[in-house]
């Protein structure tokens, strides 16, 4: 069977980003975007899939991270839709219940061919190191490009680096699951025999 790869470059005046995933391999991560944090989630998203994931990065981080983690979010997300392709016989649906030490967070997912995010976390304000209120920008990109119904909720939590963790763990394994093969792998799970 051909393995679901996919090999996606965008370059704007703003940020200049490579992603190579392959759904059907496993290996370690290898990101660079020169944001150490999103290096750390990243590399956590693509072992926790279980999927082949490069990441090149960069961007005009000397006004802020914006651009950049926006940006890696839509070549994430676009890089996922052309590997699925037509989504023959994928179990299409995802979720997992993720803790990370106190924070725990909900994600359910659906590569239905429609995006929507609902994201709901109270994240407090943090006056050095990475900015949190971007992992919305992040996941908003991605699912928009991924054409996918997201939903991520946190439960509770108490430190803002084990929260951000427990969203990017558990959009992992819930991705794992809905990339996964069913029995039947020959069909398009929907109804309307399209995604
Ligand atoms: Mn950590």
């Amino acid at each position: 069977m051909k393995q679901r790869k996919a090999s996606v470059k965008r370059k704007t005046n703003e940020t200049d980003i490579a992603v190579n995933l392959n759904l059907d391999k496993s290996g370690k991560p290898e990101i660079s975007t020169t944001i150490a944090f999103m290096d750390h989630m990243l590399s956590l998203f693509g072992a926790h899939a279980g999927i082949s994931l490069k990441i090149t990065a960069k961007g005009d981080t000397h006004i802020d991270d914006h651009h950049l983690v926006e940006d890696i979010g839509i070549v994430v997300g676009s890089a996922l839709k052309e590997a699925l392709g037509d989504k023959k016989g994928i179990s299409r649906y995802g979720n997992f219940l993720l803790p990370m030490d106190e924070a725990l967070c909900y994600v359910a997912l659906d590569f239905s061919g429609r995006f929507y995010l609902s994201y709901e976390a109270d994240i407090k304000f943090q006056k050095t190191g990475f900015n949190y209120d971007l992992i919305q920008e992040f996941f908003y990109a991605l699912a928009c490009n991924a054409a996918m119904n997201l939903h991520i909720k946190m439960i509770k939590g108490r430190n803002n680096h084990h929260i951000a963790e427990s969203m990017f763990k558990g959009f992992a394994r819930a991705l794992k699951q809905a990339v996964s093969f069913s029995k039947d792998r020959k069909s398009v799970p929907s109804t309307k025999g399209v995604l």
